[in-house]
């Protein structure tokens, strides 16, 4: 990794059409995201919705980044490549072909109207800490300690490593 490059994490979730190709094809845009290179992909994983619960399962995954882009052009490219794929924003967490979140920047903790990091749910979401676990065993997460720490918390979470 080269002087002002960040590792960042992002979360890829989809429910609409095919969402397993939809994951897939949210990698391909992280691949092809100018001044980013993607440095690793988690296993796709079938997860029970969160928030709304009557909604088709979701296939969820982690990427990892390493961008030289800003938090901000980051956020906002993702924003992008959501669209791209057909993004239409209908009910809060609601059924969505792909939803590319900013997991984390590198130790960056900010909390800004359009910009928060670490993402405020991370925590509390086994299909995110598990891929996340799969890329950075290690990882500690900005202002939440060690993410193996986490785990256990959401242990009662529905959730299916989907085979290669
Ligand atoms: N995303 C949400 C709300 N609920 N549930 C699962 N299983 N996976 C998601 O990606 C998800 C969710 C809002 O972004
Ligand atoms: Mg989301
Ligand atoms: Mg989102």
């Amino acid at each position: 990794m080269g002087p002002g490059v960040v590792r960042a994490y992002v979360g890829l979730g989809a429910n609409l059409g095919d969402p397993r190709a939809q994951v897939q094809a949210g990698f391909g845009a992280l691949e092809a995201m100018p001044g980013t290179r993607l440095a690793g992909r988690s296993s796709l994983y079938l997860t029970a919705p969160q928030l709304l619960a009557d909604q088709p399962d979701f296939v969820n995954a982690v990427a990892a980044l390493d961008t030289a882009l800003g938090p901000c052009e980051l956020l906002e490219a993702l924003l992008r490549a959501e669209r791209a794929q057909g993004r239409v924003r209908g009910i809060p967490n609601g059924p969505r072909t792909l939803d590319l979140d900013l997991l984390l920047y590198g130790a960056l903790v900010v909390q800004e109207p359009g910009l928060v990091v670490p993402h405020p749910r991370l925590a509390e979401r086994a299909f995110v800490l598990h891929p996340l676990a799969e890329l950075a065993p290690g990882l500690v997460v900005p202002g939440l300690g060690p993410l193996a720490g986490l785990l256990p918390a959401t242990a009662g979470q529905r959730l299916r490593q989907l085979p290669p």
